[in-house]
């Protein structure tokens, strides 16, 4: 077995498949992470790259985005470790217009692990979600990822509205056209560009 075949599986669309051989590989005792970044993460990038070429369209992204959920689900109990008392409390969501969540996801679900309180908002969260979530979770820190280049300026306007109406957790950002540069001139607390140093970036902002 070698990872290569989930990243062919997810290419070939195939959600049974793909969630097969990430079993398999598990079996087999190759690392989570491994399994998660060389087959499961590489091969959406594949598939962005093929729908860019004109190869692949809108429904060819959605079926490969559920074969991901499908491998990632066979994952999530290997990523979830021991839980202890919660480290803090995040509110993730994506951003408004934004319907992208499998990176998303990833990210609530290493925070999780990491042993934060995770309250996701799912996806196309305005700011006033994001603000009565945090509210009433009495939130250390409100996360936002973003996919869109056109959703990215969702990001600043939550954060405008938190400190307009006196909510003060800290925030980070993230998604695939999100950068330091960016989440500096919003006025992030933080960036990270994948998901294991969105648990870095979070750690740090709760001991802050
Ligand atoms: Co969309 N899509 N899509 N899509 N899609 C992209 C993003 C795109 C780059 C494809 C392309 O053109 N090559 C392009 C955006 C171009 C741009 O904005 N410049 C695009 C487009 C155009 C669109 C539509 C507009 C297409 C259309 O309808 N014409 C449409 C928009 C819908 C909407 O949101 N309003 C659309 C729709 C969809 C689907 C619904 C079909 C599906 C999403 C299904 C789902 O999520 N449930 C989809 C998919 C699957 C993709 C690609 C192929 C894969 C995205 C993905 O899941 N990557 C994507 C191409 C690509 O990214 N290569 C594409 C894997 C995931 C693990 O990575 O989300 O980047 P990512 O998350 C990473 C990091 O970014 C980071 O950690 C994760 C793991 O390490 N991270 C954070 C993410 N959030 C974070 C938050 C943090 C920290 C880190 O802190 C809070």
């Amino acid at each position: 077995m070698a990872i290569k075949e989930i990243f062919d599986a997810v290419l070939a669309l195939d959600e049974a498949q793909t969630a097969d051989i990430v079993q398999a590989e598990l079996d087999h005792g190759t690392d989570v992470m491994t399994i998660l970044n060389e087959g499961l993460i590489a091969a959406m990038d594949e598939v962005g790259k093929r729908y860019s070429q004109g190869v692949f369209f809108v429904p060819e992204m959605l079926m490969a985005a559920q074969a991901m959920k499908r491998g990632v689900a066979v994952l999530h109990p290997h990523l979830v470790g021991a839980k202890a008392r919660p480290k803090g409390t995040i509110v993730i969501g994506t951003v408004k217009g934004d319907q992208h969540d499998i990176g998303k996801n990833l990210v609530a679900m290493m925070l999780e692990c990491a042993g934060f309180k995770v309250i996701d908002l799912g996806v196309d969260a305005d700011a006033g979600k994001f603000l009565r979530a945090a509210r009433k979770g009495n939130a250390d820190i409100v996360a936002m990822s973003a996919l869109l280049t056109t959703t990215m300026s969702a990001m600043g306007a939550t954060i405008s509205k938190l400190k307009r109406e006196g909510s003060n957790p800290k925030t980070m950002v993230g998604g695939a056209p999100v950068t330091q540069a960016f989440a500096d001139k919003i006025g992030a607390d933080g960036y990270s560009p994948d998901a294991p140093g969105a648990v870095t970036v979070a750690r740090r902002l709760v001991a802050k």
